[in-house]
């Protein structure tokens, strides 16, 4: 056999292992790693005789809600920029979604009904840690929701902070075009008033930037010397960059979670991976003049009447790893009962039969990527590691992580916790968490054409299964 043959066959092979069944179960894609932890490799993904269903992981059923919401989602026609318009969705008739706010310790109920959109619609609430059956993961969590049917999420609002929900069937395609809204969960007691709470919701509609869906600057009527704290939603798909001129502001929040000893900064702009969120407490001059808080490069949030000069974009940013006063972590992270890599990378391949050049976890490209599993109570590490040539906004659902390192320096700030983290070509972080919520959860990029592409990968726990299948009668597809 010559050795173009053999290369053919090669090719062939290489090709053919590449391509995805038209279902599968995504509790039994790439190969089990346990981390260094104890486990049955034999039994991936089937569960064993005690298995839990992800369909069973669910809030108190017995409870009644505190907040209930009904949600729409439709086709329609959106106007972006002066006239121009794209085919999107809405959620109750507008895009964003309704903004939902619940106070801490409030059950919420969001039923979610999809007139008419023909590939079906999930929501997931991202960064709040619910029970698995709510993650709204389509193929995964639960089928992705046909035309004229309905769905209902409940969770408890366990953490106050800024977050917001969007749909993970065919997300790529579904939230860019505008199946997304703000969710903000308000802590308890009411704290003394420090001024306004103003959501900005950043998304791109058909490359038209836009502030909680408008076109324009969002003007708050704040009175001289007055506060507000202002919860920057990072929709998009891309780094978000927020800056103030000047003036000092302070970082409260971030993916969140309230930052410990957090402290006034001026002259740098705060960083918001794509999915992340940054609470700014922003104060109005005290002389009267109004204040630009920049949201990205076209527009963002005034404190007071007119339109104050834009200013350009500060060199450098505020360091979250040694931002703030730092406060013990929650559990041993030094004593990890599993540890994992997460090492990103990109080369030439196949991708369901389709030649390019794809991301790769581990050395491995979709579906040929690990399958991080761990047992309820394990503290566990992840060092991620970012080689592929582009940044990536890293989201694990159903857990927040704290950040522990990155390229090699230990963080002394605030603790940071996570849900999105920009992890930059050449960077490498480490981060913790405590396997504290059963189930299976997404483990991908947040820059949704690259989880799209592949970078996708899963965290298991042991004795959970799925009777859900990617693909299948639902097309269920949750990138
Ligand atoms: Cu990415």
């Amino acid at each position: 056999m010559g050795i173009a043959a053999a290369l053919v066959i090669a090719l062939g092979g290489w090709w053919s292992s590449s391509i995805l069944p038209d279902s599968y179960s995504a509790a039994t894609m790439g190969y089990v790693d346990l981390g260094g932890g104890p486990g049955d490799i034999a039994t991936h993904g089937h569960g064993s005789l005690a298995a839990v269903s992800v369909a069973d992981l669910v809030a108190d059923p017995n409870r009644s809600p505190d907040v209930t919401v009904d949600l729409t989602a439709r086709r329609a026609r959106l106007t972006v920029g002066a006239g121009r318009e794209i085919d999107g969705y809405t959620l109750n008739g507008t895009s964003p979604g309704p903004e939902i706010r619940a106070v801490v310790g409030d059950m919420v109920q969001v039923t979610l009904h999809n007139e008419d959109v023909s590939r079906g619609v999930t929501l997931h609430w991202h960064g709040v840690d619910v029970p698995n059956a709510e993650d709204g993961v389509a193929g995964i969590t639960q089928d992705a929701i046909g035309i004229g049917d309905t769905f209902t999420y409940r969770f408890i609002a366990d953490a106050p902070g800024t977050y917001w929900y969007h749909s993970h069937q065919m997300s790529d395609e579904q939230v860019v075009r505008g199946l997304l809204g703000a969710l903000v969960i308000e802590p308890a007691a009411a704290q003394p008033s420090r001024g306004a709470d103003v959501t900005a919701l950043v998304h791109h509609y058909g490359g038209v930037a836009t502030v909680n869906g408008a076109e324009a600057e969002l003007h708050v009527d704040a009175a001289p010397s007055e506060s507000v704290r202002l919860r920057v939603i990072n929709t998009d798909n891309v780094t978000l960059f927020a800056w103030v001129p000047e003036a000092a502001f302070t970082v409260v929040a971030v993916d969140g979670t309230d930052l410990n000893g957090a402290t006034p900064v001026s002259g740098r702009k705060v960083r918001i991976a794509a999915g992340g969120r940054a609470d700014l407490e922003v104060t109005r001059p005290a002389d009267g003049s109004s204040l630009r808080v920049h949201l990205g490069g076209a527009h963002g949030v005034i404190l007071g009447p007119g339109d104050p000069e834009p200013t350009p974009v500060p060199a450098e940013e505020v360091d979250l790893l040694a931002y703030g006063v730092a406060a013990p972590a929650p559990f041993d992270v030094d004593e990890p009962d599993r540890s994992f890599d997460y090492v990103i990378g990109r080369r030439w391949g196949f991708l369901d039969g389709r030649p390019g050049v794809w991301w790769t976890i581990n050395g491995g490209m979709y579906p040929h990527v690990p399958m991080f599993t761990v047992e309820e109570g394990d503290v566990v590490v992840m060092n991620i590691v970012n080689h592929s040539g582009a940044v990536h906004p890293m989201h694990l659902h159903g857990h927040h992580a704290l950040v522990l390192s990155r390229n090699g320096v230990a963080a002394t700030g605030s603790p940071w916790w996570i849900d999105s983290l920009d992890v930059e070509n050449g960077q490498e972080y480490e981060i913790a968490f405590l396997a504290d919520n059963p189930g299976i959860w997404m483990d991908h990029c947040h820059n949704l054409p690259h989880a799209h592409a592949g970078l996708v990968t899963h965290l298991m726990y042991t004795g959970v299964t799925t009777p859900y299948v990617i693909g299948g009668d639902m097309r269920n597809e949750p990138e």
